[in-house]
This record gives structure tokens, sequence and C-alpha cells, in this order.
């Protein structure tokens, strides 16, 4: 007799990657502003002008910065120079760093969507398997054709679970036309991104200190809700890993290998509908959905999910600053 198939370690079957997301919009709308705030570390370059700098996977670990090639050739690439790699024949720069939010998923730092000088390959390939976005749109030109039809293309389940900033919102000066371009981008976008938040990433990066400057740059409600949706990404990771490992310990196929992104997506839980669209010519101010349905879980994502979503200090002030703002 030759018995029964050893039953799968719960060890072994820990989560073999962990949720990543994209960061993803037309050029110099505060993509890279917006990594380094959630990383709280000035990792990247932000600047006024187009940069040309490859995808960067930001990955938790220590080491060197290194380039991907497309052929999966790995080359070391000192720090300061990872502007400088060259963005054909680029995979991506995988950049390892020891920051709180990378304990709990990857961020993957994009290029802009529609830069003449580069070619939309470059970003088309670093979205291979990412959960989920936070899409950032320029307020002053908010949500522009060439954005709509980027979006258009990914698939349902990824946006579904996905985030539209409208960031540099300080740059619209009155309450008018700020209750204007959200009313327009709500509007436009309904349906199809889980949730819309105004913010100004500059704002919120000096006010990273200051519990009422945070609230109100727009990154306190942005934040609590990434927080929420972390925590469950990280559940849904954990189980597809965990029953991808159960069906190879008994020769089952599993779930299938994520070659695109979201390919595999219908494999994780359903987000929760969609925010319905404002009525027209209603002010929309947005505020906080209320949290996802809870999801099916093992007891340890259900303690991970806790855990995230007790995090003081990640993105913002200090807990003992984190409290109501006064008026
Ligand atoms: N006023 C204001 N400026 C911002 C905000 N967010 C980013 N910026 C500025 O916008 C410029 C571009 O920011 P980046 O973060 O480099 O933009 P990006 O989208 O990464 O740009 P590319 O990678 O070149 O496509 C920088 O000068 C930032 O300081 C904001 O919320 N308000
Ligand atoms: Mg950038």
């Amino acid at each position: 007799m030759t018995g029964m198939p050893p039953l799968p370690d719960p060890e072994a079957a820990a989560p073999a990657r962990r949720p990543r997301i994209a960061i993803m919009g037309e050029f110099s709308v505060g993509k890279s502003t917006l990594s380094n705030l959630l990383l709280g570390a000035r990792a990247l370059p932000e600047k006024v002008t187009a940069t040309r700098l490859s995808p960067v996977w930001l990955t938790e670990g220590d080491g060197p910065a290194v380039r991907v090639a497309l052929d999966g050739t790995e080359t070391e690439v000192p720090l300061a120079d990872i502007a400088s790699v060259p963005v054909d024949g680029t995979r991506h720069i995988r950049l390892p760093m020891r920051a709180e939010i990378l304990k709990h998923c990857d961020l993957i730092d994009l290029p802009g969507i529609s830069d003449p000088n580069m070619d939309p390959e470059v970003w088309r390939r670093a979205l291979d398997g990412v959960d989920m976005v936070l899409w950032c749109t320029h307020a002053t030109q908010a949500w522009r054709r060439s954005e709509d039809a980027v979006w258009n293309d990914m698939p349902e389940a990824v946006r579904a679970r996905s985030l539209l900033l409208v960031t540099r919102f300080d740059k619209l000066t009155t309450e008018r036309d700020r209750a204007r371009v959200l009313h327009r981008v709500a509007t436009e976008t309904a349906g199809r991104f889980r949730a819309v938040f105004p913010v100004s990433l500059t704002r919120a990066r000096a006010g990273r200190a200051d519990a009422k400057a945070w609230h109100d740059s727009g990154a306190e409600e942005f934040s609590d809700h990434l927080l929420d949706l972390i925590g469950e990404l990280s559940g849904a990771v954990e189980e597809e890993a965990e029953a991808a490992a159960a069906a190879e310990a008994i020769g089952a196929p599993g779930p299938g290998a994520r070659t695109a992104a979201g390919t595999d997506a219908d494999d994780l839980p359903p987000p929760p509908a969609p925010r319905a669209a404002p009525a027209a010519g209603s002010p929309v101010t947005p505020r906080r959905v209320p949290p996802p349905r809870r999801l099916t879980r093992t007891d340890v994502s259900h303690a991970k999910h806790r855990r995230l979503c007790n995090w003081g200090g990640l993105f913002g002030p200090e807990p003992q600053a984190r409290q109501r703002p006064v008026r």
C-alpha cells in the first residue's frame, strides 16, 4: 500500500507573494510622489518634467537595485543611476527597501501612459499579475480620453478593486471647481473604480505630522481605504497560495498561473459593488465607502487583516496625533 499523499504543510502554504499594487496615470500626475508618500521615503525621483524611468518594482528587503531585462537577465544598478537605466529592453527595476507598507504589498511605480517618447509596452508588460491599481489623474485635466481608453482595457476584476486619485487637487482653488471636477470624474468613471478620492500629495507629505493637515489633504480617507483593501487582498492572495499548494500536494491542477493582469482574478473573491454614480447636477463629496463585505479567510489571514486595519502611523501622523481634526 502506498498510502495517502502527504497533507499540505500549513507553514509551507505561506503566501508565495504579496498583493501587487500598480501606480498608474498620465505623466507628471504625482505617481512617484504617491509611491514615496506610501513608502515614507524619497525613494523615487519626482520631477516637474516627465521622467524616462522604467517601471520600478518596490519590494520588501535589502540589497541593491536590480535591472531585470526582457529576457530575465538581472544586473545590479547603483541606486543613484536608476533614472538612467535604458527603458528599452528593461522589464522593470527591482528595488528592495525596508518600509512598513512593503511588508504587506509590493508597489509598482509605472511611467506615464501616454508619454510620446515611450512605447506603451514598457508599462503594459509591468502589469502582469497586478492585483489592483492606484490610478492618479491630474485635477486640472482630470480623466482624459487617453486614460479612459487604457482603463477600459484593464480586466474588470482589477478595475473593480482599484482606486482613482484626483491628484494635485490643491491646484483647484474654488469650491465650485472642486465640486465640478469631482462630479464629472465620478460620472465618467462610474462603476469602473471602487472609489474616487481627491488628494493633494504635496500637502499630505507636508502634513504627515499634523492630523488636521493630513486629513484636509485627502490622504487620511484615501489611506484608510487603502489599508482595508490591502488587508482584503492579502487574505485573498494567501488563500490562492494555499489552494495552489494543496492542489499541488494532491496532484490536482491548481489555480492557473498568473500570466497577465488579472487573468486569474476570478479566483479572488469578487469585490463589492462599485459606488453608484451621483445624481446629475448634485455636487459630489467623496466620502469613505462602507468597508468591503467580509471575505472568507483562514484564521491567519483574519488576524492579518485586523492587524492591517489597526495600523496607526503607516502613512499618516503617529497614532497619538491621529485624532479627528479640530475645526
Ligand atoms: N501642487 C501639487 N504638486 C504635486 C502634487 N503631486 C505631485 N506634485 C508635483 O508634480 C510633479 C510631478 O510629480 P511626480 O511624482 O514626479 O509625477 P509622476 O507621475 O511620477 O511623473 P512621471 O513619472 O514623469 O510620469 C512634481 O514636481 C511633484 O512635486 C500635488 O498633489 N500637488
Ligand atoms: Mg514618476
